[in-house]
């Protein structure tokens, strides 16, 4: 078969010193890093949508890119000729993994029977090459927003026929991700939110998406599906108000339903920002509640207040995102990079650029956390800030024994208590530094 892009050569390893745009400078698969090879440490997944559908369109201008690949019609052709461009992307860039919606391998049909037809013979032709390649896939899941049926939500929906498309979706998204052996099924809540209370009954509306996830879960273990459901967390856009605000409020509506079992969270850098929180936090509260799954890597801009997708460079971040991720023992999930290259950037270069530049920047952010967790020096800053909680009184409320009465009576015998101790945060920040930049 033609390569599609002939002019990409494999991407290889060349180190720091390396002024080649098509090398990575700090991403070596098998470097190891805390007793395992940089590549396990990081499974990097290709998403289907902004790698092989997205071709620059925005609310004020067409396409800039060339996403047809060879290709001129939007029909099952195109659809192989997107797998096709696909695997030889990830071939020549290393990467392992894929994650995909529905709607983003075929053309929908006006007819569901028709468009699931056209999933089954597109996932034959996935199959194949993934047999032929290796390359597996991290999660699959149903787009559940872009269709105009979803213009009130999906399992949010006021219309018990919308549900039901919905759900027929999730069934298939989930039969394809079956057969395709993928290890997670997102829910990202695209339009599950509302633009108006006055119009909505947010009370119903999250119990029918706690509904549709929990017949997703008895489905799906139906039919063999071992992996990982996720949550994806986004505060807003599509909607005013997505109910899937934050972590935090994901894991409570889990809990709240009894859906916590089967569901973790994918964190994404872009829509913890979105919400009024770092990156790291989102994880943190993810990790804090044994529910940290998988990860969409991306960045978003800070004068920007929108879901940019833009490919990870900042490496003060990703040394955060990676220090959350060793020090929660790894993801069961992977990193997916959710993310598009600008859109004046429209050739197939500035896709290799971009990719490149985000697993370099992830391989950078690897190598940092784990020299922090060497240096030692925040541990054990951390450990000795809530020394007072080891001995004494301290032990006591730790484990529960304290009453009421006994700390009171504790806080009347000292009287007054000296201040808790310096934060000491500038002399964290600038261990962080010094270790970043030596
Ligand atoms: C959009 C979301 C979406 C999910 C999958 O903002 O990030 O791409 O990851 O539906
Ligand atoms: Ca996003
Ligand atoms: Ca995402």
């Amino acid at each position: 078969m033609a390569e599609i892009f002939p002019e990409i050569p494999q991407i290889r390893y060349e180190g720091p010193g390396s002024r080649n745009p098509l090398a990575f400078k700090y991403y070596d698969p098998e470097r190891i890093v805390r007793g395992k090879r940089m590549a396990e440490h990081l499974p990097f997944a290709m998403a289907w949508w902004h790698s092989l559908c997205n071709a620059g369109r925005d609310m004020f201008g067409d396409e800039t890119a060339d996403k047809s690949f060879g290709v001129p019609q939007k029909d099952m052709a195109r659809a192989r000729a997107k797998v096709d461009a696909g695997f030889e992307f990830m071939q020549k860039l290393g990467i392992r993994y894929f994650c995909f919606h529905d709607v983003d391998l075929v053309p929908e049909a006006d007819d569901i029977n028709e468009t699931n037809r056209r999933l089954d013979e597109i996932s034959d032709y996935l199959l194949a090459k993934m047999e032929e390649t290796g390359i597996r896939c991290l999660w699959g899941t149903a787009n559940m927003f872009g269709n105009p049926r979803f213009v009130n939500g999906a399992a949010s929906s006021n219309s018990a026929d919308v549900f039901c498309f919905a759900a027929a979706q999730v069934k298939k998204a989930l039969d394809l991700t079956v057969k395709l052996g993928g290890g997670g099924y997102v829910f990202w809540g695209g339009r599950e939110g509302y633009e108006t209370l006055l119009n909505t009954d947010v009370k119903f509306e999250q119990e029918n998406i706690a509904r549709l996830m929990r017949m997703a879960v008895d489905y799906g273990r139906g039919i063999g599906f071992t992996g990982d459901f996720y949550i994806e967390p986004k505060p807003k856009e599509p909607m005013k108000h997505q109910y899937d605000y934050d972590a935090a409020t994901a894991i409570g509506f889990l809990r709240q339903h009894g859906l916590e079992g089967d569901f973790k969270l994918n964190i994404e850098a872009n829509h913890a920002t979105l919400a009024g929180h770092t990156f790291q936090h989102d994880l943190r509260v993810s990790a804090a509640n044994g529910m940290l799954g998988s990860i969409d890597a991306n960045q978003g801009d800070d004068l920007l207040g929108w879901d940019t997708d833009e490919f990870p460079f900042n490496v003060y971040e990703a040394t955060l995102c990676m220090y959350e991720v060793l020090k929660a023992g790894g993801l069961s999930g992977g990193f997916n990079f959710d993310a598009k290259t600008r859109r004046p950037s429209y050739t197939p270069e500035d896709m290799f650029y971009a990719f490149i530049l985000g697993m370099d920047t992830f391989a950078l952010g690897l190598v940092k956390a784990a020299a922090i967790l060497e240096d030692g020096r925040i541990d054990s800053f951390l450990k000795e800030r809530y020394a007072s909680y080891r001995a004494g009184i301290g032990a006591r409320i730790r484990s529960g024994e304290a009453t009421l009465d006994e700390c009171a009576a504790y806080a009347q015998r000292l009287k007054k208590p000296e201040l808790p101790g310096s934060g000491r945060q500038e002399y964290l920040e600038s261990v962080v530094n010094s270790v970043l930049f030596g």
